[in-house]
């Protein structure tokens, strides 16, 4: 395979956004790779070895050299495997700072919103993080607007690192949207990211990581069950 890579492993959980962003990465560069999945309560040593600070997936093992954070990792993909399938920063520098404000902004700001949205434990945080969350893709309509130029992704033609930290989110989006029966990336107002999350959701590359979104829906309705169990016993 034109991507074959030696002695590249990626610790991760089926369910992490933040590992799907890696999975992504290195399925739309078509580079292949050894994939370990950890059970986070009980922690590989591997994991706890590689990434001391936070403990964290993912983190990607190339020649037995952790890189951890999955902004980081994507990076360091981009950079080491120059050769192996397309770019996803582009090569002009100020294109690559928009695109690197851009993923920082999905970061801190969307995913943010979007965590308090899901996770709260009252109805009044989780209303402020809907609103929040929805603010913050009326941005990102205007940034894909603006960076797209009338082409389908933040990278242009083909999927890049803007798209692929949003695409991360998108496995969690779709079933937050199948439990909710609400949709997310409204067509009607959002005209340009619902569109580019119809696009990148069919890409091969794409639909070969993404988790099953059923079993998403599952794992979402357990832990809303654990966060209500928990308030009940805090009352
Ligand atoms: N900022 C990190 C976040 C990674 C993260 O939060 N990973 C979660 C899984 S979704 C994790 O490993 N949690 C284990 C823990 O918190 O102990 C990144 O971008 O890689």
């Amino acid at each position: 395979m034109a991507g074959a890579v030696d002695d590249l492993k990626l610790l991760g959980t089926w369910y992490s956004p933040y590992v799907l962003r890696v999975r992504l990465a290195l399925s739309i560069k078509g580079i292949s790779y050894e994939y370990g999945e950890e059970d986070l309560r009980h922690k590989s040593e591997l994991l706890l070895r590689s990434n001391p600070v936070h403990n964290k997936v993912p983190v990607l093992i190339h020649g037995g050299k952790p890189v951890c954070e999955s902004l980081v990792i994507l990076q360091y993909i981009d950079e080491a495997f120059g050769g192996a399938g397309p770019a996803l920063l582009p090569a002009d520098p100020y294109e690559r700072a928009v695109a690197r404000f851009w993923a920082a902004f999905i970061e801190d700001t969307l995913v943010k919103a979007m965590n308090q949205a899901s996770w709260s434990k009252t109805e009044g945080e989780k209303a402020e993080g809907n609103k929040q969350a929805t603010a913050a893709l009326r941005t990102l309509e205007a940034a894909l607007r603006d960076i797209s130029k009338g082409k389908p992704f933040f990278g242009g033609d083909s999927a890049g690192y803007v798209d692929i930290v949003l695409g991360g989110l998108l496995a969690g989006v779709r079933a937050m949207e199948a439990m909710l029966g609400v949709k997310a990336f409204d067509p009607v107002t959002m005209p340009l990211l619902a569109a580019w999350a119809d696009h990148f959701g069919a890409l091969d590359a794409v639909v070969a990581v993404m988790p099953d979104v059923s079993k998403l829906v599952e794992l979402f309705i357990t832990m809303h069950a654990h966060i209500a169990a928990e308030v009940i016993y805090r009352v």
